[in-house]
C-alpha cells in the first residue's frame, strides 16, 4: 500500500464522519451521550455494575431482582466475553436480561449497549441495569449513558484495589463492599478500602454487603428504589415544562 492510500484510509476503531476522524472514546462519549438522552427520555434510571471478575455482581443481581423485581419494572443487560451463563442465572430468578457477548472484548461500549436496548422493549421500564465484563481496567473509561456507575470490591480480592485501579473508583458514584460475610476469615480492612477509594473521589457512598446473609441488601435496595424514585420526579418535571 501507497503512502497517500493509507493516509487516506481510516484507521481500526475510528469513526470518519464527514472529515473529521473521531477517536473511538470520543465516538464512545457521542452514543454515551444519545444512550443518556433516551433514558432521560423515557425517564429510566440506567445503572453501569463493574468490578473484576467474581466479585459477585450477577449474585447480586439476582437477589435485587427477587428483592425488588416485583416493585419495580427492571431490565437486565449483561457482558462478557463469552457465554449466555450470567443472563440464564438471572432469567432463573424471574428478572428479564439479555447477554451481551463481546466476543473477546474486556469492556462494554456505548454502541453495544445502543444495540441491545433497539433489541428489547424498553416501554415502561423504569430502571435498566448493566453488568459489565468483570475488570477492574477498560470499563472504566467507556461511559455508557447510565446516570450512576456501582463498583463492587470484594473482601476476597484484597483491600489494595482503589489505589491500584483508581479511575473505576474515581469515576464511581457507589462502592459496594461485598462478601461481607466472608470478613471474619479473611486479612481485609474495611476502612483501609474505603479511606483509598475516598483519597480518590471523596464523594464516593459505600454500602457493605452479603448477597448470600443479606447483609446490607436493604440499603442497597432502598439506594437503588430512591434513585428510581428521583428519576422519574426529573421526568415528570421535565414533561410539565416541555
Ligand atoms: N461468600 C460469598 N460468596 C459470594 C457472594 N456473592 C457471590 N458469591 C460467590 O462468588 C462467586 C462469583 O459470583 P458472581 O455473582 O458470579 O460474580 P461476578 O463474576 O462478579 O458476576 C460465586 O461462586 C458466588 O456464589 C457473597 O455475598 N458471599
Ligand atoms: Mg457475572
Amino acid at each position: 500500500m501507497g503512502k497517500t492510500a493509507k493516509s487516506t484510509k481510516a484507521a481500526r476503531g475510528t469513526v470518519a464522519c464527514d472529515n473529521t476522524t473521531i477517536n473511538l472514546l470520543k465516538a464512545n462519549d457521542f452514543v454515551a451521550e444519545n444512550i443518556r438522552k433516551e433514558m432521560a427520555r423515557r425517564g429510566i434510571l440506567m445503572i453501569n455494575i463493574t468490578s473484576s471478575p467474581g466479585s459477585g455482581k450477577t449474585t447480586l443481581l439476582q437477589e435485587t431482582a427477587r428483592r425488588i423485581g416485583k416493585q419495580v419494572h427492571m431490565k437486565i443487560l449483561v457482558g462478557d466475553l463469552e457465554t449466555e451463563r450470567d443472563a440464564e442465572r438471572l432469567r432463573e430468578v424471574g428478572a428479564e436480561a439479555l447477554q451481551i457477548v463481546t466476543g473477546g472484548i474486556c469492556h462494554l461500549e456505548a454502541q453495544m449497549i445502543w444495540q441491545a436496548i433497539e433489541a428489547i422493549d424498553l416501554e415502561g421500564v423504569e430502571l435498566l441495569i448493566v453488568e459489565n465484563v468483570g475488570n477492574l481496567v477498560c470499563p472504566a473509561s467507556f461511559d455508557l449513558g447510565e446516570d450512576y456507575r456501582v463498583t463492587l470490591i470484594a473482601t476476597t480480592e484484597g483491600d489494595d484495589k482503589p489505589r491500584k485501579y483508581p479511575r473505576m473508583f474515581l469515576t464511581s458514584e457507589l462502592m459496594l463492599v461485598s462478601k461481607a460475610d466472608l470478613l471474619p476469615y479473611l486479612p481485609f480492612e474495611v476502612e483501609k478500602v474505603v479511606e483509598d477509594a475516598r483519597s480518590i473521589n471523596p464523594d464516593i457512598e459505600v454500602i457493605e454487603i452479603s448477597s448470600l446473609t443479606g447483609q446490607g441488601m436493604d440499603q442497597w435496595c432502598t439506594w437503588l428504589l430512591d434513585r428510581v424514585t428521583e428519576k422519574k420526579a426529573a421526568h415528570a418535571t421535565q414533561q410539565n415544562t416541555a
